[in-house]
C-alpha cells in the first residue's frame, strides 16, 4: 500500500460539502483509506487573484493503485463535481481541484503527471493543512514543517468543523 497526500481546492459551490463528497469517492474508486484528514482552511486565492476565496484542505490516503491508475480516478472525481477542465482559465475559478501532492517518495516527470507536485513549495494553501496532518513529511528532502515556515501564511484561517 502506498501513502498519498491529495490536496483538495475550491471557490465555486458548497467547496465543502464537495470535498466530503469527493473524499469519499475517491476512497471507494481507489479502494483507498483516510490515514489523515485536515481542518479546511479559506484561503486568499492565488495566481489569479481576481476571484472569490478558496476553501484548501489535504488528505492522507493510503491505496493499492499506482500513481496513474489514482490520477485517473482523482480526473474522474474531479469531473463528478463540475470540472470542465478545458473552460477553466489557469488558476481561475473551479469547484473541485484535486492535486496529487505526493505518492510515498516517488519522484517522477511524465507529461500527465509530476511528482511530488512541482508547486507545492510556493503554495501556503497547501502547505498549512498539510503541515496540520504530516509535519514531519519530508518531500523532496524538504521537511513540511519548515517549507511552512518558509511562506506567508496571511489571510489564511481555519474553518471550524462542521462534523
Ligand atoms: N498533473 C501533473 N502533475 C500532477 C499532480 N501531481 N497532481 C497534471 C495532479 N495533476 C497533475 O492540472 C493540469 C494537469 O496537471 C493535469 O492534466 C494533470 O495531468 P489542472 O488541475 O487542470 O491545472 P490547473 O489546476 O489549472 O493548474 P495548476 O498549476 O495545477 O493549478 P492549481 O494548483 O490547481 O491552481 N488559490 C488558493 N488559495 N487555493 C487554491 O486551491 N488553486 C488554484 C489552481 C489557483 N489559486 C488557488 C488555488
Ligand atoms: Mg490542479
Amino acid at each position: 500500500m502506498a501513502s498519498v497526500l491529495i490536496a483538495l481546492g475550491g471557490n465555486v459551490g458548497d467547496v465543502r460539502t464537495t470535498f466530503k463528497k469527493a473524499i469519499a469517492h475517491i476512497c471507494g474508486m481507489a479502494q483507498a483509506t483516510v490515514v489523515a484528514r485536515s481542518s479546511d482552511y479559506a484561503t486568499p486565492p492565488w495566481g489569479d487573484e481576481n476571484q472569490d476565496p478558496f476553501v484548501n484542505a489535504c488528505v492522507e490516503i493510503e491505496t493499492g493503485l499506482d500513481p496513474h491508475a489514482l490520477l485517473f480516478v482523482m480526473q474522474k472525481v474531479e469531473q463528478k463535481f463540475g470540472r470542465t477542465r478545458d473552460q477553466d482559465r489557469r488558476w481561475g475559478p473551479r469547484t473541485l481541484d484535486l492535486d496529487m501532492i505526493a505518492y510515498d517518495d516517488v519522484s517522477m516527470n511524465k507529461p500527465d503527471l509530476t511528482l511530488p507536485h512541482p508547486r507545492l513549495f510556493e503554495r501556503a494553501f497547501v502547505l498549512v493543512p498539510l503541515a496540520e496532518i504530516a509535519p514531519e513529511r519530508v518531500i523532496s528532502g524538504i521537511r513540511v514543517r519548515d517549507a511552512l515556515a518558509s511562506v506567508s501564511t496571511q489571510g489564511i484561517e481555519q474553518l471550524p468543523d462542521t462534523g
